[in-house]
């Protein structure tokens, strides 16, 4: 399944979540990439795809299966891996809504991992949002599965070479992630590749039960308390080789139950860049909240843009330059003969009936901003947005 593509008619959005009582389980060979983005992509629904990772170097190298209980290859990742410079989460410590961050050498994380008998000391420190992909991008150690391959962020991303969201975490059992929805509003997919991870997931709005009188939402949350509050939740026990989706602004904590690896990424595509876009709006309103009194100083908006960009990770230029470039590569796509492989920097291909769904929803997107002077506060985006309409609407013709 090299080429991703939609049937052209069904393209509706549905939002049914209360009919599904669990997460389904649904194996790789009897899953295809329309029915991943009708039935859960499309509605925002998560879902576990098993046995994804069964080809990949880190599944099937990083990992001695030949032992009980399996344990991690460190002598093969020291062979493989350079001893980087790796970010590291406390879990001993909160910093915010998050552990503190602090770094570490590879090889000596790697050695407090497997040499630490203290389950307390063992289970503090956790490898994670590291960029091991981008960091030696000639080792090809996963392939993205299919059904993630629509990524407008990365594909933008890796196309300019500077930063993406391809991420490995390595975490000894006891090691957790705190109650978050992801960056941006984005959908993740994460895979294990080494032990168990538990999941507490909630569908978008029931995270509201569990805010303080300061409308705050909890670091932690337990089972017991999201019971007492009234919480629908779905908890998942991720094995090695299946695939979570991740769905737009399910919040989520994450136990690994073992000595877990993983490998994720964050992204967003025609499916939830309307989320994406009213979570940017939302941050600049907050921003602008905070910054009231100084409505009357010079360059009010284009620092407003800048507290932005520092506080969500991407200001009102930096989204819409995103959709102008899926916008050019999409048209450029459909002008061509057919699909053209390598189009969206992996190796996927785009097929058209995709690509015309990907260039509708910009159009849909840009008319709605402009109609309602959304990017007013940023003229030059506004210009751009205007004129990027008319490309669109001369292209469909
Ligand atoms: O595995 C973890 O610790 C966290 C993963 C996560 O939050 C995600 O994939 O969105
Ligand atoms: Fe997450």
């Amino acid at each position: 399944m090299d080429t991703i593509e939609i049937t052209a008619s069904g393209t509706k959005t549905t939002h049914d979540y209360e009919d599904h009582n669990g997460i389904e389980r649904v194996a790789l060979k009897d899953f295809s990439y329309n029915e991943f983005f009708q039935k859960y992509m499309r509605p925002n629904r998560p879902v576990i795809i098993t046995s994804v990772a069964d080809g990949w170097d880190c599944f099937r190298r990083w990992i001695d299966r030949s032992v009980h209980p399996h344990r991690l290859d460190v002598q093969f990742l020291r062979g493989t891996i350079p001893n980087l410079t790796v970010p590291i989460a406390d879990c001993a410590k909160q910093h915010y809504n998050a552990h503190e961050k602090t770094e570490m050498k590879l090889y000596d994380f790697l050695d407090s991992w497997t040499d630490h008998q203290d389950t307390e000391v063992r289970s503090r420190y956790y490898l994670k949002d590291w960029h091991l992909r981008s960091a030696i991008p000639e080792y090809e150690f996963y392939k993205t599965p299919p059904f993630f391959a629509s990524d407008w962020l990365n594909e933008y991303l890796l196309d300019r070479g500077t930063d993406d969201y391809r991420f490995v975490y390595m975490g000894p059992a006891g090691t957790w992630t705190a109650f978050h929805a992801d960056v941006f509003g984005s959908f993740s997919w994460s895979v294990n590749i080494f032990g168990e991870k538990l999941w507490y997931l909630l569908a978008p709005g029931e995270e509201v039960k569990l805010r303080d009188g300061l409308k705050s939402l909890p670091f932690r949350v337990t089972e017991d308390e999201l019971q007492n509050a009234g919480v629908q939740y779905y908890t998942v026990k991720q094995q090695p080789g299946e695939a979570i989706f991740v769905p737009t602004g399910w919040y989520h904590q994450v136990l690994n139950i073992e000595d877990t690896i993983s490998v994720n990424h964050n992204w967003f595509n025609a499916c939830n860049v309307t989320a994406v876009w009213s979570n940017l709006r939302a941050a600049l309103q907050d921003v602008l909240r905070e910054i009231d009194d100084c409505r009357d100083m010079e360059n009010f908006d284009e620092h407003s843009q800048l507290m932005l960009k520092v506080s969500f990770g991407m200001d009102y230029a930096d989204f819409v330059a995103i959709l102008r470039y899926i916008c050019d590569k999409r048209i450029e796509l459909l002008a061509a003969g057919e699909s053209q492989k390598g189009h969206l920097n992996t190796e996927y291909t785009l097929g058209r009936n995709h690509a015309a769904f990907d260039l509708a929803t910009i159009e849909t997107l840009f008319s709605a901003a402009l109609e309602t002077r959304a990017f007013s506060c940023t003229p030059a985006v506004e210009k751009s947005a205007v004129s990027y309409l008319k490309k669109i609407k001369k292209s469909n013709s």
